[in-house]
């Protein structure tokens, strides 16, 4: 697998309605998009530091994979998502032949419509980790 950048960071928070005036008056960044994934069941807001996206993180339900994070751990880098030059089923076949614990078997849909796929964070020495294409 090639991993090409960074394509976010992923960060949990307990609600958007306050993060994103935030990241928008104390940090000076602009936020560009609020999404819902109901797949996934979050909302997310997006902003750009330069070059790379921070993603802000709310659950939309106590299932939420954010909700719970954030029960157990606290607001936080919930993620790190890097993008994959030559297909995320080709890393996650090349991982999962490793021996790496998958989340997903398969890409699934998630925000501004990239292919998306996560590895567990039992077996990427505690970071969860996300693979994106376009
Ligand atoms: N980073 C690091 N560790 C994490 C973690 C995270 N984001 N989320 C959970 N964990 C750890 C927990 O601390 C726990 O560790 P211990 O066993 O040492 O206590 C362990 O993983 C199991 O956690 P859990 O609370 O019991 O939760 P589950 O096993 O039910 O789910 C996980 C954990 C990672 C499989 C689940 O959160 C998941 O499927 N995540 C991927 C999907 C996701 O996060 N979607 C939201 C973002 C969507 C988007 O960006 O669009």
């Amino acid at each position: 697998m090639k991993i090409s950048h960074i394509e976010h960071l992923g960060i949990a928070v307990k609600s958007l309605e306050e993060a994103i005036p935030f990241y928008e008056n104390m940090l000076g960044l602009k936020c560009y998009a609020v999404e819902e994934v109901a797949d996934q069941k979050v909302k997310t807001a997006f902003f750009m530091a330069g070059q790379t996206k921070i993603e802000l993180l709310e659950g939309t339900s106590p299932e939420s994979p954010v909700a719970k994070f954030i029960e157990k751990k606290g607001e936080g880098v919930h993620h790190v998502a890097f993008a994959v030059a030559d297909g995320v089923q080709n890393a996650l076949d090349e991982l999962n032949g490793k021996g790496v614990q998958l989340i997903d078997k398969a890409p699934r849909n998630g925000a501004e419509g990239l292919h998306i796929a996560f590895v567990h964070p039992k077996s990427t020495l505690g970071v969860l980790t996300e693979l994106c294409e376009k």
